[in-house]
């Protein structure tokens, strides 16, 4: 084995070099003889002797600026050099078609955007993926799953396009997918959106953050699967390539311990460094490299750092003094960017001009060599050295940090530039010279005219191309739905209590739990459904679920539980169904999306519920929610301990107004506010009919609550309106008003209507509504197409209000869920609900408080039914409620 000399190692901080070169000759010789595995027990023995000894010394979490892999120890490149000049032509050209699509589009409109700059210096860590480590999936075998940096979409276009998959007029609609439609193509969206392209991508990433953290659940996903068997385990991978700078947002880095503690060795992370983000240095001053090492050392992943390309390995060789790696270690952020900005000249001055021994290094090198030094996420040798030791390494996850320059290639355009992050604009000079840079065939005036270019199909690039995908079992990416069905048990196995229930109380948390459990039992879908909490499992009544079904986790159970003999026991098991994830709700909610779209990235339909804080879904994790809108999830969110009074104790932060009004605005989300259990059985049979058996794109939202009410049986003829929206479940003759009313207001309607009758002598009929949100979409989807129609159709919800009587309507939601459907309320309309902060107190002080309590909904009634002012001062002394 060849290693530097001693002399290299030591810094000039060094009070004794001579002892210092003693103990690393020790260490060279122990190296020598015993190999690597000997040299890290020595080392780790003088470090637990050093702690025993109140040295207190730690191992620094970075290591010096420069690769990981050491060039003596990387693979030979498949297929040589050979191999390796047409993968850099290959790049090239996926680099000019991915400029081109944004540029044409941009000269056209100017407000269509895009990014030049980031594919340019992902390229190469994308196309090594592409020909030697993606697999697709083929036959019998699942795939790899990768996640893509979002504004590097073009890139990915770009080889779709040379691949076949898309054409030139896909390319020429690039972020027009409405024009599109008109011209017979495809139109591509700006990321990747599995709802915009869906036989193409797979994973949402355009909000930054999302990438990272659904792709450490995704893996965690595929090993429950194979754990439990449902999945054959095949060493399928998830692969993520996210930039530098998205690792500041905190999803991004949330699940780095999940993801070491789990032993994810399926996952590699490439973070593409380019030490720039939008505005500016990523860290200017500092290192982001060391940064993300230490947060990921620390965090337990395996971290190949991949920061020089193959030019750098002879000045590293050269440098026996260790002058280079400590200018390296030495140059921040912001200063390596000036350098990626500027040119060989100016480098030879300000980098290798810092002291006489930097200057012999570079004496032998051109400005033009100089220039062209390779970052390490540059280089495909090294990057394939990197990936195929990520892919051998066991036990751990691996983050390759990949440095690059931002806007390769784009010289003066905006190579390392601090605004090239929105460039999108090149003039012919800079595209001839972008041609020039990558020895590209294309002609001047097919430069000029922005032309997409794609080799001859019998060319050894597109020959080297198809070869290597056909090798890696297809092309990447492809998203599946094979809209295959999975029968739902009859309602009566596992809801039947719900269904002819005798006024039994409990609360509907308590009864969507028992169909949950009956339902995990089912001979068919059982084994499908995937129970997740975030440590609220107690809180929801589902410890019952825990011995039963057991909670997941890889390791089996390592200890005597303390409540081993109870049949609550708490048994963790490596085929364990539960999902314990522990207080995250954005882990949660990642491992919701794996297995609701399990149906397209494995082939196999999941059925799974996450159960959560009502307060702590669409407002915490909304835009993850929003993601999986995107990634066609079909599962149940279920909004427990729901209602800003009906949570009572909890206040401000906890009780929850607004879920249902967000919810309204994902397209695809059904949302319910059910009352009764026999409702919610209801609603998820049906969801799951949607769902499972027809394969719509759809999932659902359900409300619950912790409040304990008498369940009545369901009525004869109320299934349509349960899922339309709407059912009466107090009829009166002639009816003077209608109280609608929601979950768990619902019973203070009917409360209503006992008071507006014996005190008042009003005939009130009262409605459960389910969701105003579905009765609303309807009524906006009729009358839309009313204006088409010369016959007119008329919403259901105005179906079922007809006459013109007041309407109170009142939910635990703000007035905006119910002020939804007035447009199509014949009669005058109130809205009553729960606007402001929450507080603590009483269920009922709390309904007095956001006048929603039976008292309010029969004062609002009796305003709306023309009471003078006196009668209605009469009518609240009577009710006992006073205007604050
Ligand atoms: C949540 C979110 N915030 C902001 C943005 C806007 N945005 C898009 S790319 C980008 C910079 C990304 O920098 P980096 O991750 O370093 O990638 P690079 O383009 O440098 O490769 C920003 C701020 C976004 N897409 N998502």
């Amino acid at each position: 084995m060849d290693m530097p000399p001693a002399s290299q190692l030591i810094t000039h901080t060094d009070a004794d070099p001579a002892e210092t070169a003693e103990w690393v000759d020790a260490l060279a010789a122990v190296l020598q003889s015993g190999g690597r595995e000997r040299a890290r027990f020595i080392l780790s023995k003088l470090s637990s002797a050093a702690w025993e000894w109140g040295v207190q010394w730690r191992a620094a979490r970075n290591t010096p600026y420069v690769n990981t892999i050491r060039a003596a120890d990387e693979p030979a490149f498949p297929g040589g050099a050979d191999a390796l000049a047409v993968e850099r032509k290959l790049a090239g050209i996926m680099r000019w078609n991915a400029l081109a699509m944004v540029v044409r589009a941009n000269r056209a409109h100017a407000e269509l955007g895009g990014h030049i700059a980031s594919y340019a210096s992902a390229a190469d860590l994308f196309e090594v993926g592409f020909n030697h480590f993606f697999r697709a999936r083929n036959g019998d075998f699942g795939g790899d799953l990768v996640f893509f940096q979002p504004h590097s979409a073009p890139g990915v276009y770009a080889r779709a396009y040379l691949e076949g998959a898309l054409n030139e007029a896909d390319l020429g609609h690039y972020r027009r997918e409405i024009e599109a439609r008109h011209h017979g193509a495809r139109g591509l969206s700006s990321y990747p959106h599995p709802w915009l392209m869906p036989d193409f991508w797979q994973f949402p990433t355009g909000s930054m953050g999302i990438g990272p953290i659904n792709a450490i659940y995704q893996a965690r996903f595929l090993r429950y699967m194979e754990h439990r068997s449902l999945l054959p385990a095949q060493d399928r991978r998830v692969w993520g390539v996210f930039g530098d700078g998205e690792m500041d947002e905190p999803e991004s880095l949330a699940a780095l311990s999940l993801a070491a503690r789990e032993g994810l060795d399926n996952l590699t992370f490439v973070i593409n460094c380019n030490l720039q983000r939008l505005d500016g240095p990523v860290r200017g001053n500092g290192h982001i490299v060391d940064e993300l090492e230490t947060l990921f050392d620390g965090a337990g992943w395996n971290v190949i750092k991949l920061l020089w390309g193959s030019d750098w390995d002879p000045l590293f060789g050269r440098d026996t003094g260790g002058a280079l790696v400590e200018a390296l270690n030495q140059t921040v952020d912001g200063q390596l960017q000036t350098f990626a900005a500027n040119d060989g000249a100016y480098n030879r001055a300000r980098f290798f001009g810092q002291s006489a021994a930097m200057q012999a290094l570079a004496a032998s090198l051109t400005d033009a060599e100089i220039d062209r030094l390779h970052r390490g996420g540059h280089d495909m040798k090294k990057i394939h050295a990197a990936y195929a030791a990520a892919v051998s390494h066991r036990g751990r996850p691996t983050v390759i940090l990949a440095q690059t320059k931002k806007g390769f290639g784009m010289g003066s355009a905006g190579q390392g530039r601090m605004t090239t992050h929105q460039h999108k604009k090149l003039e012919d000079e800079e595209l001839l010279a972008f041609r020039d840079r990558f020895d590209l065939p294309i002609s001047d005036a097919d430069c000029a005219a922005l032309a997409f270019y794609k080799p001859a199909a019998d060319s050894p690039e597109m020959q080297h191309l198809h070869a290597r995908r056909v090798a890696l079992g297809g092309y990447l990416p492809r998203r599946h739905d094979p809209r295959a069905s999975l029968p739902v048990p009859d309602i009566a196995s596992y809801a039947r209590f719900a269904l002819e229930s005798d006024g039994k109380e409990m609360s509907s948390t308590m009864a969507l739990v028992r169909m949950l459990g009956a339902l995990m039992k089912d001979g068919g879908i059982g084994k499908r459904v995937v129970p997740i909490v975030a440590d609220e499992a107690r809180t929801f009544g589902m410890a019952s679920l825990f011995r039963q079904f057991g909670i997941y986790s890889s390791q089996g159970q390592l200890y005597e539980p303390e409540d081993i003999g109870s049949i609550l026991s708490y048994r963790e098991a490596k085929d364990g169904q539960i999902l314990e994830e522990g207080i995250t709700e954005a882990g949660a909610i990642s491992s919701w999306t794996a297995a609701a779209t399990s149906y397209s990235t494995h082939g196999l339909p999941m059925l799974p519920f996450y159960i959560y804080y009502s307060m702590f879904g669409f407002q915490r994790v909304g835009d993850l929610i929003w993601a999986a809108a995107d990634q066609r999830a079909r599962g149940f969110l279920v909004g427990a301990t729901s209602g800003r009074t009906t949570l009572a104790g909890e206040g401000l932060q906890h009780q929850d107004g607004s879920s249902h009004l967000v919810a309204a605005t994902v397209p695809n989300c059904v949302a319910y506010d059910p009352a009764h259990a026999y409702e919610v059985a209801v609603i998820m049979q049906d969801g799951m009919r949607r769902m499972l058996e027809e394969g719509d794109d759809v999932f659902y939202y359900l409300t619950v609550t912790n409040e304990n009410n008498p369940q009545p049986p369901m009525p004869e003829g109320a299934r349509e309106g349960i899922l339309r929206g709407m059912h009466r479940i107090a009829k009166v003759d002639a009816p003077q008003a209608r109280l609608l009313a929601a979950g768990p207001i619902v019973k203070e309607a009917l409360a209503a209507a006992e008071l507006l009758r014996e005190r008042f002598g009003i005939a009130a009929e009262v409605w459960s509504v389910t969701s105003f949100s579905e009765l609303a979409r309807e009524a906006i989807a009729v009358e839309r197409h009313n204006r088409w129609r010369d016959e007119q159709a008329v919403p259901y919800v105005t179906q079922q209000l007809q006459g013109d009587i007041p309407v109170i309507a009142a939910s635990d939601y703000v007035k905006a869920v119910a002020d939804s459907i007035r447009a199509w309320v014949p009669g005058p309309y109130v809205t009553l609900g729960t606007d402001g902060f929450g507080r603590s107190d009483t269920r009922a002080a709390l309904r007095d408080h956001f006048e929603v309590s039976a008292a309010w909904i029969a004062f609002a009634t009796i305003e709306k039914s023309g009471a003078t002012a006196e009668e209605r001062r009469a009518a609240a002394a009577a009710l006992g409620i006073t205007f604050n």
